[in-house]
Order: C-alpha cells, then structure tokens, then sequence
C-alpha cells in the first residue's frame, strides 16, 4: 500500500491526498460504505459504481466469520470474488462487534470468548485468529483487534483497557507479519488507537501505535458516548502524535457534520452505517439539511427528492414517491433512500477534497455545518 499526501490547508488540519492498494487507488478524505455482510444493505455493486461513487467499502469480520464462514470464503477466493466487488475492501476486526452484538462475551488476557447472536454457538477470538480470519477473507486493509470501552469509561478502567489492546495490538502486528495473503494481492494493517476521553491515554496510544511503524493508523472508541466535544479533541490530540504521511481512519463516525469536523482535525477515512441504517428509515441526509421522509409534509410533494443530489434517484423520485414508499414499507423506499444517502456522503468528501485543494475549505465548511443541522 502506498499513501501520497497531496495538499494540507493552511487554516486546519485538513489534508487531501491518494491511497494506493492492489485493488485500486482511493481519494482521501473518503467516505466508506458500510457492507457488514459484504453487502452495503439494498444496494447493488453496480449502483454503488455508477449512482454512489464508493471508492471502497467495508465489511465486517464478526459477521462474516459467523456467516457464511471462512470455509466459503476461501473457496470463494475471498471477500472480493464472493460478492463481486473488484475495488478496494477494509474489514473491522470483531472486537467492537463482539461486545455489541454478541452474547455471554467475556474478556480474557488471550482474548473474547462468546456466543453467536444468530445461534448461540461458543466461539473465541484471539489477536491471532483475527489476523488469520481476516488473511482468509481477503481486505485490503485489515484492522488490529481491540477492546472499545463505552465512552463513558472511568480513567482506571480506560487505563487497563487500552493496557490490552496495545498487547493485543503487538500480538496482531507479529502474527500479521508473519503470514501472507492468501489471494496473490497483499493487504496491510492498521492500528487502532484507543484511550477513551483521556488525552495521557490517547497520547500513549497513538504513540505506541506509530512507533509500530504501520502503513495507516485508525482511532476507535469514539462515538461511544462520550460528549461531541470530547471527540473533535481527542481526534486533536492523537492526530498531533500520528505520523503526518500516513492515512488516518476515524471508525464509525458519523454525521455529516462530525465528519466534516474531523476532516477539519486532520481525519483521512470514515465509516459508518448511518446513511444506510438512516435511510432505511426514511431520513435523508442533504447539501441544506435533514428531511424525515416519513413526514406529513412530504404527501403532496411531487418536487424532486433532491435537486441538487448527484445520484439519479435524486432526478427521478419525487419526495411524495419517496414517502409513500416509506411510510408502506416497501422495500424500493429503504432502497431509494440507502442510494441518495451514500450518495450525498460521497458528494460531500469529494467537495471536501476539492476545497482543501483550492484552499477554501475552511470558510465552505462553516457554511456547510450550518446547512447541515437544519431540519427541513
Ligand atoms: N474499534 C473497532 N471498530 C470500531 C470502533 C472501535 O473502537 C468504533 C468506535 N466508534 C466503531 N467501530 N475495532
């Protein structure tokens, strides 16, 4: 893998900047789709091309382990011949879905044993194994296997926490560098930094983190909680520490305002399930704000969903289409919604990038924020 920094802005930590795997070069700040499942939830490969624009999107080890298993997986040939998705994939570790989803979890100095949320089967996962689960399904970018403690976390428990993941984390770095991939491409790992809300703890983080010397580096254990505030400062703080030529990947966040602010404070990758968990309910994300779709207001509505969207479900649904659809639960409204939301995500990173490249983005990214948290 390799990450070229392009342009940084004079005024913020903002940076644009290109990021090259064997699977395709991305554009950075970038948005990832989220595909749990290798699938991004409604939304067909194709439509995340052509309407969506994803450059890469994301999947999840706990799921895909637990279904459909690493058996066909490998016979697959990996994540990307399974579902036909031919540009670049980062797979989270399990260790955040582990302790979101699954049942009887339980942490121990070798790692997280518990049992399947499908059915119920006992399974463990160790920084080993992780590594080795995520070699067979085949990401790009593979991520250390850690501990993500609420955001609300004492200093003491937040202290023994981030204690684990930085063994963990040695332990994934040693096993990652000891195999190969199994698909003929190679793939890379990034460290997570973790500390909770604790700037000692995110500046001890980060620095053991880049003093592993890795390819690129992500924050977790944010978004978990802990008060907006408190986010932006610690992306602050542990992006002073992160070494400057390499990507750094903000997991799970979030709004497009969150997003935009952490792109302010250095941030190069995000993900999240909001576009699509969101859209599935009917909310839409847009360049003037938020419009619920479930709302009476829309019923008679027969303007365009989105005049200024990109995507084409923008130019061709009316908002009272949209609506009906959502309000029946029909499966094309979810699936309307999903679109125009990843959409509108990866609009606002492209326009991100070209206004860091013009030197404008700060001034463009007050006025965004502003348009951004209206309700419409
Ligand atoms: N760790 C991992 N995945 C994550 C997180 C984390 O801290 C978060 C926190 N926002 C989202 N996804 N492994």
């Amino acid at each position: 893998m390799d990450f070229k920094l392009h342009n940084t802005d004079d005024r913020s930590g903002a940076r644009t900047g290109e990021l090259t795997t064997d699977h395709g070069t991305i554009q950075t700040p970038i948005f990832m789709p989220v595909g749990t499942l290798g699938s991004v939830k409604g939304v067909h490969q194709h439509e995340l091309k052509e309407d969506v624009d994803a450059e890469i999107i994301l999947g999840n080890t706990y799921h895909l382990y637990l279904r459909p298993g690493l058996d066909v997986l490998e016979q697959a040939g990996g994540l990307h011949k399974f579902n036909g998705w031919d540009r670049p994939i980062l797979t989270d570790s399990g260790g955040f879905q582990v302790f979101s989803l699954a049942e009887n979890r339980k942490l121990t100095e070798e790692g997280a044993i518990f049992r399947s949320h499908i059915d119920g089967s006992k399974h463990m996962f160790t920084p080993e194994n992780v590594m080795d689960t995520q070699r067979t399904i085949g990401a790009d970018i593979i991520m250390a296997f850690d501990e993500c403690p609420p955001g609300t976390s004492s200093y003491e428990y937040a202290k023994t926490s981030l204690g684990l993941t930085q063994r963990w984390l040695e332990r994934c770095v040693d096993r990652f560098d000891s195999t190969e991939g199994k698909y003929g491409y190679s793939q890379t790992l990034f460290p997570i930094v973790q500390g909770c809300v604790y700037k000692d703890l995110r500046i001890k983080a980060a620095e053991h983190a880049a003093s592993l010397n890795r390819e690129g580096y992500a924050i977790g254990g944010l978004a978990v909680g802990e008060p907006t505030q408190d986010m932006y400062d610690m992306i602050e703080v542990v992006n002073q520490v992160l070494p400057v030529d390499k990507p750094r990947y903000l997991m799970g966040v979030g709004t497009p305002i969150n997003i935009l602010e952490a792109i302010s404070r250095g941030v190069d990758m995000f993900d999240c399930v909001m576009p699509t968990r969101n859209g599935r309910n009917g909310m839409i994300f847009t360049s003037e704000g938020t419009l619920n779709m479930r709302n009476q207001k829309w019923a008679n509505d027969f303007s365009l969903l989105d005049p200024n969207g990109t995507s084409y479900v923008d130019r061709f649904y009316s908002k009272a289409y949209v609506r009906h659809l959502i309000r029946s639960n029909e499966l094309l409204g979810g699936q309307i919604c999903s679109i125009h939301n990843l959409a509108f995500y990866l609009w606002l990173v492209r326009e991100a990038r070209e206004q860091i490249n013009n030197g404008t983005f700060s001034d463009w990214k007050e006025v965004m924020v502003e348009k951004l948290g209206r309700r419409l």
